[in-house]
């Protein structure tokens, strides 16, 4: 039968009851690519790939978690869910709550969500509440209030988000025949390495898959989990991970100490260094989604690290195309020339703007 999505392609290793009917969008089965022209830039002499989460319905691998969550809500007979958000989960929560038909609220810091994911919120029908605040601030809203009502929490603090968000591991495992040596991710609230981690020793147990060492990466000004507390104001081009006090923090870094990988910060420069890396080989993602390679080029470079002969996977978690601000703030522009052939053909035929 044709692809229908994680919990139709995964059911037997999620701790879900056997006959949920699924909320989904075919979300997973994403490709991992892999991008030799990358790992020649880092020196060569390993294997390298991406594993393009930003290829979801709603562009970010928030929907493998969103569709587990959503289905458990919709089951146990929720009529609304809510979440905080830097953007991505609220547009997947607002997707998938639409496709259940429940009424789904948002809680957003307002002035930092990419363009892109407030626009899929709002396209979903989301109802969405901007607070002067930090993600932090909102998320201890949300939390707070579910705890109060019936209403269903649907950030990765709700268990059935790790049980959908594992799968990726499964995907990559299936692909390559075991685990890589390396997993290379982002950590903004510290769900999906947490996921990433579980999902790995699951399939270990059950196939002999192997594990990875993880590497898990933040941006300097939102590094709560490598200076070893909580960030009050924090602040990065990635708004995605801009988030201080990561609601699963201790397992990130018992996912980093078990897998003898580690939690590394990496400035906002290096970030977006990444970022063009990644495009030069025709994957744009947005800047968050580049952290993982700008932490892996920073251990290469610092001699830290020595990746020959190993299989590297850089988790990529959004699509570039939800935030086209940080790419045309840049200031380059379409170069501007007459409806006149002979003056396209000149400029053109006179070697361009290279
Ligand atoms: C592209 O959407 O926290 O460490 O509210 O959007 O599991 O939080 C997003 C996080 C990485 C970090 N990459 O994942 C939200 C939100 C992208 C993201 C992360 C996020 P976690």
């Amino acid at each position: 039968m044709s692809y229908q999505g994680i919990i139709h392609r995964y059911h037997e290793f999620m701790d879900l009851p056997p006959a949920v009917q699924p909320i989904t969008l075919y979300e997973g089965n994403t490709p991992l690519i892999p991008v030799p022209a990358i790992a020649d830039n880092l020196g060569g002499g390993f294997e390298l790939y991406v594993k393009y989460e930003g290829l979801n319905p709603t562009g970010s691998f928030k929907d493998r978690g969103m569709t587990t969550a959503m289905t458990m809500a919709k089951h146990n007979g929720k009529k609304t869910v809510i979440c905080a958000s830097t953007g991505n989960t609220a547009a997947s929560a607002a997707a998938y709550a639409s496709r259940a038909g429940l009424r789904a609220i948002v809680m957003i810091p307002e002035g930092k969500v990419a363009a892109g994911k407030l626009a899929g919120a709002v396209a979903y029908g989301a109802e969405i509440i901007q607070i002067p605040g930090s993600f932090d601030d909102a998320l201890s809203f949300v939390v707070e209030i579910s705890q109060k009502s019936e209403i269903e929490l649907v950030n990765s603090l709700n268990p059935y988000r790790m049980e959908g968000q594992k799968t990726a591991s499964f995907e990559i495992c299936d692909e390559l025949g075991s685990a890589p040596d390396w997993l290379c991710l982002p950590v903004g609230n510290a769900g999906n390495i947490t996921a990433y981690w579980m999902g790995f020793k699951q399939y270990n147990r059950i196939k002999n898959t192997g594990l990875p060492h993880i590497l898990g990466v933040q941006a300097e000004g939102a590094a709560p989990l490598v200076i070893g507390h909580t960030v009050e104001h924090p602040e990065t081009v990635a708004t995605a991970i801009r988030i201080g006090n990561p609601a699963r923090g201790e397992q990130a870094l018992m996912a980093a100490e078990e897998s003898k990988g580690r939690i590394i910060a990496v400035s906002d420069e290096k970030i977006l260094a990444a970022q063009k890396l990644l495009a030069s080989s025709g994957i744009w993602v947005e800047p968050a989604s580049a952290a993982g390679l700008a932490g892996l080029t920073d251990r290469i470079k610092n001699n830290s690290f020595d990746p020959k002969g190993k299989r590297i996977v850089l988790v990529c978690t959004g699509h570039g195309m939800k935030d086209p601000d940080i790419i045309i703030s840049r200031g380059i522009k379409p170069v501007r020339l007459p409806v006149d052939f002979d003056k396209v053909a000149e400029y053109i035929l006179g070697g361009g703007n290279r």
